[in-house]
């Protein structure tokens, strides 16, 4: 059926229900032709007040979490976006490809120039082989704390879910609060080169609930059934912590990890890293009564970090005396190394002949890098971080620059010394990575580098972490892919050794991973999607110093393998 025939603006269709009497749930509506949806964002400074704490936040729609978008696998989605704010914001679709359309993929001058307030710019958003869970967020600044929210990507119509059909489903979004202003936190942490400032509170669904200050009695509630199964869609959010998630005395069973099937896992608590979602089944099989959801800190470097707890309440529904104190579930403790990788070592693609897997067995393009936490010398010692020099992170020992004209911009258009295309596919030194590290590669050299790849390459990518500075799990995002994790390991990655523990059969497939600490992680994926593309640590701060690069995809050598050229009212530069 001819995409677009049947589209409509979401504030619309309702009113088009009663004329024309379409099915429509929720946002979206259940017709095979209707798959392209219009959105409307307006990105405005909002009154939140929590712990007790009255400040105004930068928000999509007034709402935190903003709000879902619900599409099918295979629609595309317009999503306009205004900014009433103060300052100038992009928006990226976290995990979804978009196939040969970098225009709309939103990371800060890699791909666009902020949305300038008192203007608009429309994403048009295309989904490919995403079915699960994903989510959007703000890539400028530290805008995402506050501009984020869900995207549902059902099954197409005539296919269904993998496990069988939940009978409701909710989004659990984990976010971070700040009681300050996130602009004015990293503008200052940026300038004294310091550590920023930790959160003041974890949030479920905008709400930190019991024991955070204030929050008792404002918790986010779940009402289940009896005997029901629920599909619950959760999104780490958060800003510089990974976390451990869980509900008291229930097993959940994890069904999808960032928007792709796995074998069901059941489990007492998951950990998950910020910009990875888990889609989880909740079976309401317990006594009728509260009980606790809830989130920690899985934080395993000597950085400071928040280690307190947020909360939600599931209640089941019928007639009980509530609880005065509700069972609270037992989550392992910040620094438990092994409980993270208990869980996180168990995920393994679907792999049925309906969701099958295609892990390249044969590579042609390998690039290691390493990801390290460093410092830049000041003069005097006269800034905020160790020593009195500047907090900084870099890959392969390049702490990456902003520069201010996009990459994609600027490579589409043949515009020279806004970066350089020499991102080396391998360190600098090699050294014992995640040993006793000498001073030569705490300082990394700064620049605006690229790394080029050939259309259809086959790709692997050793991330190595190191000791250098303080050593910690990175989860590492790739934009434009999604790719299969082959293998991780702790100490140094071996060319002859690794490869030997590989999983090339079922791995996961994902758009963000946790290099474990002083350890490895290897990825796989054919690089068919021509583009620019961001590749950095989902911890806000690292990303902040430095700890990012951008992969550039050539063009093959068809139209249909080439970039497509730019949407009109792209926002300048200046
Ligand atoms: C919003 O909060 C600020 C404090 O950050 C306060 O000064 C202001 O009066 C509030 N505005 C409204 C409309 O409540
Ligand atoms: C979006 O911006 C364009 C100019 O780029 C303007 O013509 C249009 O009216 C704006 N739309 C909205 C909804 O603000
Ligand atoms: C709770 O908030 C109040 C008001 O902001 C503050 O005075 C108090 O110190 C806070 N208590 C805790 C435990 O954070
Ligand atoms: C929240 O409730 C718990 C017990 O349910 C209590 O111990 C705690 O003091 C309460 N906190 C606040 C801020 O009311
Ligand atoms: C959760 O799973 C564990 C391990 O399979 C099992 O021992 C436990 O009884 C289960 N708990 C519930 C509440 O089902
Ligand atoms: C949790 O870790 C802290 C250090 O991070 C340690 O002091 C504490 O004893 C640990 N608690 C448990 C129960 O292992
Ligand atoms: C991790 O799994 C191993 C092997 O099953 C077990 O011995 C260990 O206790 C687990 N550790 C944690 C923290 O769950
Ligand atoms: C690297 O350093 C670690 C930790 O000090 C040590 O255990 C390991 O033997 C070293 N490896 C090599 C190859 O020197
Ligand atoms: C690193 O540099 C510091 C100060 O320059 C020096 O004191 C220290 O010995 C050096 N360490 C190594 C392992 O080179
Ligand atoms: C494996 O590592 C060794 C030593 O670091 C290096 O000389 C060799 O080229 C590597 N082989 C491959 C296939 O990368
Ligand atoms: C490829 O795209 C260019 C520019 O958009 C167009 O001029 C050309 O006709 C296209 N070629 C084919 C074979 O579609
Ligand atoms: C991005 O570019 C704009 C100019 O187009 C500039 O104002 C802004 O500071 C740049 N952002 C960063 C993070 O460098
Ligand atoms: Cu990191």
């Amino acid at each position: 059926m001819e995409k677009g025939s049947c589209s409509m603006g979401v504030k619309k269709m309702g009113l088009m229900l009663a004329f024309l009497g379409f099915l429509f749930f929720d946002g979206l509506l259940l017709c095979s032709a209707y798959n392209v949806h219009h959105y409307s964002f307006i990105l405005k400074e909002t009154n939140f007040t929590r712990l007790c704490t009255e400040k105004s936040m930068f928000t999509a729609d007034g709402k935190w979490p903003g709000p879902t978008i619900h599409v099918r696998k295979g629609d595309t989605a317009f999503i306009n976006v205004h900014n009433d704010g103060d300052y100038g914001v992009t928006i990226h679709w976290h995990g979804v490809r978009q196939p040969r359309n970098p225009w709309s993929d939103g990371p800060e001058n890699i791909t666009q120039c902020p949305i300038k307030p008192g203007t608009n710019f429309t994403y048009e958003v295309i989904f490919s082989t995403e079915e699960g869970t994903l989510w959007w967020h703000a890539h400028s600044d530290w805008s995402r704390a506050t501009i984020h929210g869900a995207i549902v990507i059902l099954p197409k119509l005539g296919t269904t879910y993998p496990f069988p059909e939940p009978y409701a489903e909710q989004v659990l979004i984990l976010a971070e609060w700040f009681n300050g202003d996130v602009k004015e936190l990293i503008d200052d942490a940026t300038e004294t080169g310091g550590d920023p400032t930790p959160s003041d509170a974890y949030a479920i669904n905008g709400q930190p609930g019991f024991p955070n200050n204030c929050s008792n009695d404002t918790s986010f509630r779940l009402s289940v059934q009896p005997g029901k199964t629920y599909l619950l869609r959760l999104i780490n959010a958060v800003m510089n912590e990974e976390m451990f998630f869980g509900i008291a005395k229930h097993n959940i069973t994890v069904v999808a990890q960032d928007g792709a099937y796995i074998k069901p896992i059941s489990t007492s608590y998951i950990m998950i890293t910020p910009g990875q979602t888990m889609d989880i089944l909740l079976t309401a099989n317990q006594a009728a009564s509260y009980y606790y959801i809830a989130a920690t800190p899985f934080f395993d470097s000597g950085a400071p970090f928040d280690s307190s707890n947020t909360s939600a309440i599931l209640e089941y529904t019928g007639t009980y005396t509530p609880p005065i104190s509700p069972p609270y579930p037992t989550l392992p403790n910040a620094t438990d190394k092994d409980a993270a990788d208990n869980f996180t070592t168990r995920i393994r693609s679907l792999a049925s002949p309906e969701h099958p897997v295609d892990i390249p067995q044969t590579i042609t393009k390998r690039i290691t890098i390493t990801v390290s936490v460093n410092q830049i010398l000041c003069a005097n010692a006269s800034c905020g971080g160790p020593d009195g020099n500047r907090l900084a992170a870099s890959l392969n020992n390049i702490s990456f620059s902003t520069p201010s004209i996009d990459f994609l911009q600027a490579y589409y258009g043949n515009l020279s010394s806004v970066f350089d295309r020499d991102f080396p596919d391998r360190p600098p030194y090699v050294f014992n990575f995640t040993g006793d590290v000498g001073n030569n590669t705490l300082y990394p050299s700064v620049g605006r580098k690229a790394h080029l790849i050939k259309y259809g390459e086959s790709v692997e990518i050793v991330f190595q972490g190191t000791n250098i500075g303080n050593a910690e799990n990175h989860p590492m995002h790739l934009h434009g892919f999604s790719f299969y994790l082959v293998g991780t390991g702790y100490g140094n990655f071996d060319n002859v050794t690794s490869p030997k523990t590989f999983n090339l059969k079922d791995p996961p497939e994902v758009n963000t991973i946790g290099v474990p600490k002083n350890g490895w992680a290897v990825i796989r994926f054919v690089a068919d999607n021509p583009g620019v593309w961001f590749m950095h640590c989902h911890l806000e701060r690292h990303a902040s110093w430095g700890m990012d690069t951008v992969l550039i995809v050539e063009n093959g050598p068809t139209n249909e393998t080439s970039i497509r050229p730019p949407p009109p009212n792209l926002p300048t530069c200046s």
